[in-house]
């Protein structure tokens, strides 16, 4: 026999005249057991509330805005008898407020648990604030407390995605990236239609909604007949540059780069380097710059982890990488292909010369395997043996930084009461300004250039 049974505010700590932020049943809704009813809301922390029972809403007695107190009437709910028996909590009948200090159904318990986990793992910079949990009344609700140490980080750049656990687990569900789904509700908040919405209209734009790609909507390339105004002659692309083109394209548009120059003074590492010569020629090397290079990016990713890093796919976490592949762009005749050398930190200058005068000769002849492509952490693109001043390059993404690489010039630098020449290396470094901030960028390059500017920091 069906029952109509309220559904109050449990306790709920020490809070008192919260605001609900949502409401997420309406009268007629069939509700399953745990189901989130309201989310509300204070100054130090969001938790919803979830349904004791499962069954159909018949009465909605909050709104958003309104302001509630353990025991305040939330829903009224029609359901079966045996639901009404077999829920563990002390509110009977027509339910009151829930029993204080009720010990928990070990279900409701682990349920709630797991649901704070994830919803603090998955909390952001900028809503350190808000902390958000579960709370059932099938137990005492616990308060979720705000940090200790409470300042929240501002956002590094851009919006920070405001929704409730509900919200979160069901754009989780989808595939739908939150930070691109804009919120309707009140300062800005997601609400679960905003994720239908920009669910229904991915898929209207005929792709697939995944995180961070179909963001950008342009018009298709206009077919040209190039003959009509002059003599062509159409190559078709190799396999390399269509590889390429992909990954390079898709960077492009999924990573919002920004670049950051620099110049490091290697007067002093360049004439270590020269002094090196017959000692490589010994051992049959060429020691260029850009061995020294891949040392000093090496130690200077040891002291910023965050660019050796790579966003998971869910664009939630950040995967820190304690080993250090080292991706080097290398121009072939069939076009750019990017070999990554194993473990550089280990490894001494004449070795890593040797091994990417190898891996290049190898790539020059479409000798890589997928496993001398895969595992990078960083990448390096040197132009500095064919020219330039500086370039933009594109992150090598699952990568979060590239460094670009100059051709290097004598500079006259001010010291004492005159000019003096120095031999400079101008450098590039792109990296995905999700991850990395530009306070970060400037000093991971300020860094990089001091340890190229004293020689010992490589050779020691
Ligand atoms: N400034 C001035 N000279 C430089 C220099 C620099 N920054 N870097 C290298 N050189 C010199 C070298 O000392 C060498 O001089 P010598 O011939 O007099 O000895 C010459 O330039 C050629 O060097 P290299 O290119 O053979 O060797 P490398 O270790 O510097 O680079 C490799 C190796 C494989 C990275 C390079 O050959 C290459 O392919 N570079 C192109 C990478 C590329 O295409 N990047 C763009 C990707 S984005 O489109």
């Amino acid at each position: 026999m069906a029952v109509e049974k309220e559904i109050r505010v449990p306790d709920i700590g020490d809070f008192e005249d919260v605001e609900v932020i949502e409401v997420l049943v309406s009268a007629g809704d069939a509700v399953e057991r745990e189901a989130s009813l309201v989310t509300i809301e204070s100054d130090k922390a969001s938790m919803e509330i979830p349904s004791p029972f499962s069954g159909i809403i018949g009465e909605v007695a909050v709104s958003v805005g309104e302001r509630v107190s353990e025991g305040s009437l939330l829903v009224r709910i029609t359901t079966s008898d045996a639901e009404a028996t077999a829920e563990p909590i002390a509110a009977s009948g027509d339910a009151a407020a829930p029993e204080v200090g009720h010990p928990p159904a070990p279900n409701g318990e682990s349920a709630a648990r797991s649901d704070i986990a994830t919803h603090t793992s998955t909390t952001k910079a900028g809503e350190a604030g808000t902390i958000s949990g579960s709370v059932s009344a099938a137990q005492p609700a616990r308060k979720i407390a705000a940090p200790a140490s409470p300042p929240p980080t501002p956002a590094p750049a851009g919006r920070i995605a405001h929704a409730s656990p509900s919200v979160r687990r069901f754009a989780r569900e989808l595939g739908a990236n939150l930070d691109l789904v804009p919120g309707s509700g009140r300062k800005g908040r997601i609400l679960k239609q905003d994720v239908q919405d920009f669910i229904k209209r991915a898929l209207q734009q005929g792709g697939t909604p995944s995180p961070f790609e179909n963001v950008l909507q342009v018009a298709p390339a206009r077919s040209i007949d190039f003959a009509e105004f002059g003599e062509i002659e159409i190559t078709p692309l190799n396999n390399i540059r269509k590889i390429a083109a992909r990954a390079l394209h898709r960077s492009w548009v999924t990573i919002p780069h920004v670049t950051q120059f620099d110049e490091a003074d290697i007067t002093e590492l360049e004439a270590y380097r020269k002094s090196q010569q017959a000692e490589g020629e010994k051992r049959g090397v060429k020691l260029t710059a850009l061995t020294f290079v891949m040392k000093a990016v090496v130690s200077t990713l040891k002291a910023f982890p965050q660019f050796c890093a790579s966003l998971d796919e869910s664009g939630e976490s950040l995967i820190l990488k304690r080993y250090f592949h080292i991706g080097i762009a290398v121009d072939t005749p069939n076009g750019l292909v990017v070999p990554v050398v194993r473990n550089v930190d280990r490894k001494g200058l004449f070795d890593l010369a040797a091994e990417l005068a190898e891996v290049s000769e190898r790539a020059r002849n479409r000798k890589l395997t997928q496993a001398d492509l895969s595992g990078g952490c960083f990448s390096i693109s040197s132009l500095g043996g064919i020219g330039g001043t500086a370039f933009t390059p594109i992150v090598n993404a699952p990568e979060v930084a590239i460094l670009g690489v100059s051709r290097h010039f004598l500079k006259p630098v001010h010291r004492g009461d005159q000019f003096v020449p120095r031999l400079t290396l101008p450098l590039s470094l792109s990296y995905d300004h999700r991850v990395i901030d530009g306070a970060a960028a400037a000093r991971f390059t300020t860094k990089l250039r001091d340890v190229l500017s004293d020689v010992r920091n490589l050779v020691l």
